[in-house]
């Protein structure tokens, strides 16, 4: 299998972030998407290629354009304001539906996200452009034939919707890659394995009937980004019934989650999509400094394949994963069972 990748995601150098002079802790750091690297060329998965750059209308057709104006000026506007190389951090936030988009730097700063966790710094436009080019390539590499292609984008994308960042999160890479599916196919699924729920994602498509997104992910009562990811969100207006949720308690194993790995995609050969995205989170294995799912590495193995085994052409996109000793293994776990049995 084809992987794309490049190390601009590097120029989000998370690693290194101080915060009002105190260093500013975050799992999401540049050794994810090199640790996973390392391991994919050890275990020969195939070709590693650079992203093509596909511009910004893609990314448009997915994100406002005031958030796209916001997030690739924001770094820029603070330290001219501030004058300070600090990272970008909101701490206030339109929580009311009804909010009105202010015209102010600092009024902007919380109206497009939704959370602390993610700040922005200097090179963080341009590795989140370069994660979502990363999964357009992905796309297109399916799109001209493979059967699967690996997008190793970092930073994540699944928290973000059209115009709000968090959870490590700016651009969404997966529903950026399934809208340019859509234009191939008249319907595209997403399924969603991470940890955590794909907010974002949900937000995105929620209304739209030719997209089904499925997600199986530990319970908003019991973790971030909590206020999404029940059964009951099913989708809106001609959109009703493509948002399946899936919430399963802390503690999961490989048994409950396949028996429920198995209805998501009962439901994902039903739409009979001409694509699948696959948001892949390795954050749902045990051991995961965030995760809270038991999911054993042979479970991974088997989630894998039964995915594989839909025999839809799929594009894999790199969400979370954070276990430093075993995320490299588990993304070549998972890339060399993607094949049908
Ligand atoms: N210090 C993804 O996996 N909260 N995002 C963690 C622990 C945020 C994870 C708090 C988790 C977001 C893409
Ligand atoms: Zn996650």
């Amino acid at each position: 299998m084809k992987t794309i990748y490049t190390q601009k995601h590097k120029l989000h150098a998370t690693d290194s972030v101080i915060y009002e002079g105190v260093p500013f802790i975050t799992e999401e750091i540049p050794a994810r998407a090199e640790q996973i690297l390392a391991a994919i060329q050890s275990a020969k998965i195939g070709p590693i290629l650079p992203p093509i750059d596909y511009g910004i209308d893609p990314i448009l057709e997915v994100h406002d354009a005031g958030f796209i104006q916001y997030l690739s000026t924001a770094y820029q506007e603070h330290q001219a304001r501030f004058d300070t190389e600090e990272p970008v951090i909101p701490h206030t936030f339109a929580v009311s539906r009804r909010a009105r988009k202010p015209n102010s730097f600092l009024g902007q700063r919380g109206f497009y996200s939704f959370g602390t966790g993610t700040p922005i710094l200097a090179g963080t436009w341009e590795a989140a452009y370069w994660a979502a080019q990363t999964a357009l390539t992905a796309a297109k590499t399916v799109l001209d034939g493979e059967n699967a292609c690996y997008a190793l984008c970092r930073p994540p994308g699944h928290h973000a919707a059209a115009d709000l960042y968090d959870g490590s999160c700016f651009l969404n890479n997966a529903a950026i890659a399934a809208n340019y599916l859509l234009k191939s196919a008249s319907q595209v699924a997403i399924l969603d394995i991470d940890y955590h729920h794909g907010n974002g994602t949900q937000e995105i498509f929620y209304s739209n009937p030719n997209v089904l997104f499925c997600s199986l992910h530990g319970h908003p009562d019991e973790d971030y980004p909590y206020f999404w990811g029940m059964p009951d969100e099913t989708g809106e207006g001609a959109g009703t019934g493509r948002n399946v949720n899936f919430p399963l308690h802390r503690g999961a194993q490989d048994e409950e989650y396949l028996q429920v790995l198995g209805q998501a995609l009962q439901q994902i050969a039903q739409f009979k999509p001409g694509y699948l995205v696959v948001s892949a989170g390795f954050d749902l294995i045990e051991g995961d400094p965030i995760g809270g799912f038991n999911i054993s590495v042979q479970g991974l193995a088997l989630i894998s394949a039964k995915i594989a085994s839909l025999r839809i052409p799929t594009v894999i996109v790199q969400e979370g994963g954070y276990d430093m000793e075993d995320l490299g293994n588990l993304a070549a776990t998972f890339l060399q069972n993607f094949h049908p049995g």
